[in-house]
């Protein structure tokens, strides 16, 4: 069976085209190698014992009786390990300039815990069931402390979480450009939302999980991650042990979406276990524990304020970001929200914008990265926004973003805030979604099915993300202040007998590098993308690199490789002109051969260069044996996408469940590498914003015990709720890079959530609805529609905020400004049905 279309006669012109995956026959026939099937001489196991409690003194922890188990060959508390550690888990990057209180945050809990399912010891021993079992024999008493779990109440600090802090305001952080009180000076209209954007998580196919082996002086972590060369880093500077000495590797890792972009405790406790034991040990975790203590997303009380003149110009945008954090920081928590700042104006030219955050700790778990981090939320804000003030102007929400839209001929287009939007084209793709749906068929259709009690609304968002993580030059200390540097890096290696493998620092987890590097590759040295083979996620096998996240895995790594390709070609066009007395110049790569111009037949296959490479005495004066070449690529600037999405409900009153029943999709991300692959992660990035809009939540109790525990209770969306989407694409080449490429792993994602809240709010508008909050649950829908009909007509925000309460006059983060009935309804009222 052939796994990736070839056409033999044609080497080149494999990128753009939709070749079948390299990597999913041994996916799906259950050849894979995950964590979890690995098998080493001598293995433990492992189990984590948790805290119960939300927020607690550990007043002792009793291993004796877990200890007297045959089956036991360790229990270790954080005491136990603190004598091996050199320093506690790590957060990496936060917003720049701010100074931040961060409590320590030992991998096993030292004196206290603040959330539920903190490790409070790890029990190890012979068999995976027997550790199970053993951990509940470990007596842990606690003196509970008062619990905070609502990230408003958090901040006024009645309850503290981190007493030796003394407040639960971790950050406070702005990000201005231009002058906002001046744009609402000048605004005819003000229009303002109170948002929450709830908490949720990852929810990969496979959990994580770790094996570790220390022998010989060397550490090899297997572990489930999507970033190894981050993790190697961290590790090394938490145990001391040198970085050379550890490897990590990643095997197949079956989905992420964020919640593998983090350096976990689990990893750091059985690096030191397997070191002081001597024995590899494994830990597995289960869908319960990634529940409780995998990190999760979102979690945000928004105030955004939207200020335009009456012809729909807007003037400015304000928002404050009430950021939940968690007890603790992880590597990236408290710089999510900042990553929402920077698209906070969307598409749109607005001369004035401001975003505050402040970042809040509560006794939850941890919020860091899930797919879109910080910009589905901000996306979710302008969009809703955009529509609440359409109706307030009484224009269509369609020309009122069409006035508004940065014109295609400003790019690249500097914002206020300071960074360039490097390319973009927002009336085209809007143009082309718009003459898939025939809108006023619609409009028509909706009108008479209304008169039939049927309620459709169609919503829309016209989206714009910062992707491609990232500039050094642009995210350094000096410049937007992300810490550190975001290049790629990729070798590309021939073999004499013509194949290609590539080591790349991007650490794939479901997104295809194999076959779109290979592509990408293949092309550059003239051979079939069969014939490169894509090696990653082994730390030992390549150079540094910095994983994959924030869709940057093509724009940076694919950039990488490509340049690396090129190097080799370039090499190899030296070694065809010296072969066959030619200019270096004067050969050309055509139909997989290096071939002198204007004579077809004098040339060479890469495989006959390679041959020669290998043979010094075939090389020109002084040019290196071999063909292979390495690369480091730090872009410019970051990339742009963008798109328009609309997507179509049909909610039924009596019930208040909703179903998206259609949905459209163009998104611009330059240049198809694999337009298969794409449509693949723009269904899966939907797919996550339909669980966040409709179904999906995390929930904590008063006392901090997690609801959600599991797949029954924390409602996954299934293929029955999905629809078949209808994706098109438009191509706006980046300038950033040679490729023209942007990312689009994250922009289903990032634009969905407000064209579905949307929909839902267009076809309940005549019962009085005009705002919702996610997820919109079956029980919250029904329960805004009675609460809108018992208050009679819908509210309205008014001109220059007349008919508002005095709070909601004021900045947007001053108050609360939700109109009434509109608080949100029970924590997890429904769910798939
Ligand atoms: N692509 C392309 N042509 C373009 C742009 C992208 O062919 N012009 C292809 C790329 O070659 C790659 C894919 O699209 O195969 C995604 O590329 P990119 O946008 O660079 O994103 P990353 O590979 O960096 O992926 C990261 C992104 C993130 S941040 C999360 S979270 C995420 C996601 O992608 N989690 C995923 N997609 C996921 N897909 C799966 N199956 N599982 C996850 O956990």
């Amino acid at each position: 069976m052939s796994t990736v279309e070839s056409e033999a006669t044609t080497q080149n012109g494999h990128v753009g085209r939709s070749l079948r995956r390299k990597e999913d026959p041994r996916l799906i026939t259950g050849q894979g190698i995950y964590v979890d099937d690995i098998q080493l001489p001598g293995m433990l196991h492992a189990a984590i014992v948790r805290s119960p409690e939300a927020h607690a003194t550990i007043t002792s922890i009793d291993v004796s009786a877990a200890l007297a188990r045959d089956d036991v060959r360790a229990v270790m508390t954080g005491e136990d390990l603190a004598e091996d550690l050199e320093a506690p888990l790590a957060m990496l990057w936060a917003p720049p300039g701010t100074e931040i209180k961060a409590p320590e945050h030992w991998p096993i809990a030292r004196g206290k815990v603040g959330y539920v399912g903190q490790a409070l010891a790890i029990v190890i021993g012979d068999d995976r069931y027997g550790v199970v079992d053993a951990a509940e024999e470990v007596i842990v008493e606690l003196e509970p402390l008062p619990v905070v779990v609502d990230v408003e109440k958090a901040l006024e600090d009645e309850i503290v979480v981190h007493e030796e802090i003394g407040t639960n305001k971790a950050f406070e952080w702005s990000l201005p450009g231009g002058d906002v009180d001046a744009g609402f000076e000048e605004a005819d209209v003000v229009v303002e939302r109170r948002i929450v954007n709830h908490r949720i998580s990852g929810s990969p196919i496979e959990p994580r999980g770790t094996v570790a082996d220390y022998r010989a002086g060397e550490l090899t972590l297997w572990t489930s991650t999507q970033i190894p060369h981050i993790v190697r880093l961290v590790l090394s500077m938490q145990t001391g042990m040198p970085e050379d000495k550890i490897r990590i590797v990643t095997p197949e890792v079956g989905g992420g979406f964020g919640a593998k972009l983090q350096q976990y405790h689990e990893e750091t406790t059985l690096a030191v276990c397997a070191k002081k034991l001597g024995r590899p040990i494994k830990w597995v975790e289960t869908r319960s524990e990634h529940m409780t203590t995998s990190h999760h997303g979102r979690d945000q009380v928004d105030y955004v304020k939207i200020g335009a003149k009456r012809d729909g110009t807007i003037t400015a945008i304000h928002s404050k970001i009430i950021q939940d954090l968690g007890a603790y920081h992880m590597l990236l928590t408290p710089l999510i929200p900042a990553l929402g700042s920077f698209v906070m104006s969307g598409c749109y030219k607005i001369p004035n914008v401001r975003t505050d955050i402040v970042g809040v700790f509560t006794n939850k778990m941890s919020t860091d990265a899930i797919r879109g981090a910080g910009r589905p939320e901000a996306t979710h804000m302008i969009e809703t926004i955009v529509d609440a003030l359409a109706v307030e102007l009484g224009m269509d929400p369609l020309e009122l973003r069409r006035k508004n839209f940065i014109p295609k001929e400003d790019f690249p287009a500097e914002i206020p805030i300071g960074i360039v939007y490097d390319s973009g084209d927002y009336e085209g793709s809007l143009d082309k979604l718009l003459g898939m749906i025939d809108l006023d068929g619609f409009r028509s259709e909706q009108a008479e099915l209304r008169e039939r009690g049927i309620y459709r609304g169609v919503g829309f968002s016209t989206y714009v993300e910062i992707c491609g993580l990232a500039p050094s030059r642009a995210v350094g200390p000096s410049g937007l202040g992300i810490q550190g540097g975001f290049w790629e890096s990729a070798i590309v290696r021939v073999h004499p007998s013509g194949s290609a493998t590539v080591y790349t620092g991007a650490s794939p987890h479901g997104q295809g590098h194999e076959t779109g590097f290979a592509q990408i590759v293949a092309d550059r040295i003239g051979i079939d993308p069969q014939q490169v083979d894509i090696v990653h996620g082994d730390t030992g096998a390549g150079p540094m690199g910095m994983g994959t996240y924030g869709s940057r895995s093509l724009a940076v790594g694919g950039v990488s490789a490509a340049q690396a390709a090129e190097k080799v070609a370039d090499k190899a066009r030296r070694i065809v002109a010296h072969q066959l007395e030619a200019a270096p110049e004067d050969i050309e790569l055509a139909e997989g051969s290096f071939r002198v111009k204007g004579s077809p037949d004098q040339g060479m296959t890469l495989a006959e260069v390679a041959g020669a490479a290998y043979v010094p005495e075939n090389l020109p004066d002084g040019m290196e044996p071999g063909l292979e070449e390495t690369n480091f690529y730090d872009p410019e600037n970051f990339v742009w996408p963008f798109g328009a999405h609309a997507c179509f409900v049909e909610v039924d009153v009596e019930t208040g469940k909703v179903q998206v029943y259609r949905y459209v999709a163009v998104d611009d991300c330059g240049p198809a590498i694999n337009p298969m692959m794409i449509e693949g992660q723009v269904h899966g990035g939907i797919a996550h914003s339909i669980g966040q809009a409709l179904y999906e939540q995390v929930v904590y109790d008063d006392d901090g015990q997690l609801a959600t525990g599991n797949f029954v209770t924390y409602a996954l969306p299934t293929a029955n709720e999905i629809p078949e989407f209808e994706t098109d694409r438009t191509e706006t080449p980046s300038p950033t890079n040679e490729l023209g490429v942007k990312g689009v792993g994250e922009a289903g994602t990032i634009a969905a959530t407000p064209a579905i809240v949307g929909a839902v709010v267009d076809a309940l508008r005549p019962l009085g609805i005009d705002f919702l909050n996610m997820p919109l649950t079956p029980m919250r829908v029904w329960q805004s529609i009675q609460e809108a009909q018992e208050r009679g007509e819908g509210p309205r925000a008014t001109e220059q905020g007349r008919d508002l309460p005095a709070e909601a006059r004021d900045s947007a983060g001053s108050g609360p400004t939700i109109p009434p009935g509109q608080e949100p309804g029970p924590a997890h009222g429904g769910g798939a049905a």
